[in-house]
């Protein structure tokens, strides 16, 4: 018989937090709401949920650090919306989120979910923040709260 660890997604008691990136905003708000309906379906206390907007996807890294560092949650879920333009810029700052984002949740202290959408299209954009593709803020929030789990069931 093999021991397996694995999250549920119980949310009742939990704490968390939401990076949101304004960037994009029409598409991000509907993120961050997806985000949110979904702890709150799965039994977080709308009280425990804190929102930290931040400009862009940039700045989710430096801002999720900070939270870390300065609020008492179980999860940190970032969100943010890169569309592609004319100049490599969206790469430069989709790695750097990426990077950022990865490289805090290593201490392993407690998990962060990525929850940003990289896309080359507007179509892209619509598709994946509550439409064809589903809403990547929904897929963030599900992370967060099987991590969560995880993590209680490692301690
Ligand atoms: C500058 C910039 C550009 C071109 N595109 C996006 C984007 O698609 N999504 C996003 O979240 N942020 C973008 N930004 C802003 C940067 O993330 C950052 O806020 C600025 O460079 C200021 O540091």
């Amino acid at each position: 018989m093999t021991n397996t660890y694995e999250g549920g997604f119980h949310g009742q008691g939990k704490r968390f937090a939401i990076v949101s990136a304004r960037w994009n905003s029409f598409f991000s708000d509907q993120l961050l709401s997806g985000a949110i309906d979904t702890l709150v379906r799965h039994g977080v206390e709308k009280d425990d949920i804190t929102v930290v907007r931040c400009p862009g996807c940039f700045e989710l890294p430096m801002t999720a650090a900070r939270v870390k560092r300065s609020l008492d949650v179980d999860a940190i879920i970032c969100l943010g919306v890169l569309i592609r333009g004319a100049t490599p810029h969206f790469d430069y700052i989709a790695a750097e989120a990426t990077k950022g984002i990865g490289q805090l949740a290593m201490d392993g202290e407690i998990p962060l979910s990525f929850g940003v959408i990289t896309c080359d299209s507007l179509d892209q954009a619509v598709e994946r923040s509550g439409s064809k593709v589903g809403n990547k803020g929904v897929e963030a929030a599900m992370a967060a709260l099987e991590m969560v789990n995880l993590y209680d069931a490692l301690s």
